[in-house]
């Protein structure tokens, strides 16, 4: 007997809109023909069930209510994120790996199975929301590639254009974004490659066309805009480490029990709602990441 079980962060039926799945078919459609078809079918009806029992964040609030720093230092950067040119766009994962890409988006996209996950998410500043993503697990790209085991972290990379991201222009801070995790990390089921949310492609002020989603961890690990994953032997430096690493270092897990310098972090408000709620370690995702750190107790986890 074939018994489904139900994942935290598959999508409840309930909550999947009638955009996600013409997006669904539409991606189909574009993907996929004959034999294809079938093996993208299997990904998508599994993803298409069930998740979180929390109500997504109205589609409004969450897309006008953006950290993106290459865009200005406020909320409301989504006009000013419509300037970057989205398509064509190339990804390219390079280092450590025995098939190294650099391959167009929609080719990409075509070639990956498709999911619709609701997630939580955790800025550092203490605000959250619930978002379905469209996307794929960026394990499906790495195993593409084909890591080497020499391969230990995943460095992401934001494009660099200052001539259309305004705060680029600022030569003092370390551009381009970069962020990066260990390798086991990014094979987490839970580590998600974003390419649209509210079933359709993403806004540019979420980060389009290609984010990274990691639920339990904070907010700013989320990279946005990637051009180019790499696969590494050493814990490369990431943006935030070193505009103001004694505040927002490598790991940072969200742990309500670990305050900020500067806050606590025991309670988070959900935009939209404005409700504040009890923040949860991992971000409520202990179950499925928790183990990840088990030996490594010696680290700043959790900022
Ligand atoms: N390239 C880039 N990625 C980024 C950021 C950024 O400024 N630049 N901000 C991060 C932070 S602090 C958060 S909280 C999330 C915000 O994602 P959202 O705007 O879709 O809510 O993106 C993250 N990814
Ligand atoms: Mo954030």
């Amino acid at each position: 007997m074939w018994i489904a079980r139900r994942r935290p962060w598959e999508t409840p039926e309930r909550f999947v809109t009638p955009q996600a799945l013409f997006f669904e078919r539409r991606a189909l459609l574009k993907g996929a023909l004959g034999a294809g078809a079938a093996m993208f079918a299997g990904p998508y009806a599994h993803a298409a069930r069930l998740s979180l029992d929390e109500k997504p964040t109205s589609e409004d609030v969450a897309a006008n209510h953006n950290n993106y720093f290459e865009f200005g230092s406020t909320k409301r950067i989504a006009r000013a994120a419509a300037a970057l040119k989205t398509s064509p766009w190339r990804v390219k994962i390079d280092g450590l790996c025995d098939s190294p890409q650099d391959i167009d988006l929609d080719d990409l996209i075509k070639a990956m199975p498709i999911e619709e996950r609701i997630y939580r998410h955790r800025c550092v500043e203490t605000w959250a929301m619930v978002v379905p993503w469209t996307g794929f697990a960026l394990r499906a790209l790495i195993a593409r590639a084909g890591p080497r085991p020499a391969a230990r972290y995943v460095r992401l990379e934001t494009f660099l254009d200052p001539k259309v991201a305004p705060t680029q222009r600022q030569t003092w801070y370390p551009w381009p974004y970069v962020e990066a995790i260990t390798i086991e990390e990014a094979m987490n089921e839970l580590a998600f490659l974003v390419t649209g949310a509210y079933g359709k492609p993403l806004h540019p002020s979420f980060g389009a066309p290609l984010r990274l989603a990691l639920p339990w961890k904070y907010g700013f690990k989320s990279i946005k805009s990637i051009v180019k994953i790499s696969l590494v032997e050493k814990r490369p430096q990431t943006f935030w480490e070193q505009v103001q690493g004694d505040e927002y270092g490598f790991w940072a897990n969200v742990n309500p029990a670990v305050p900020h310098p500067r806050w606590s972090q025991a309670n988070d408000r959900v935009i939209g709602v404005n409700e504040i709620r009890p923040t949860k370690l991992f971000n409520g995702y202990a179950a499925e990441v928790a183990h990840l750190y088990k030996d490594l107790q010696g680290e700043k986890l959790f900022f």
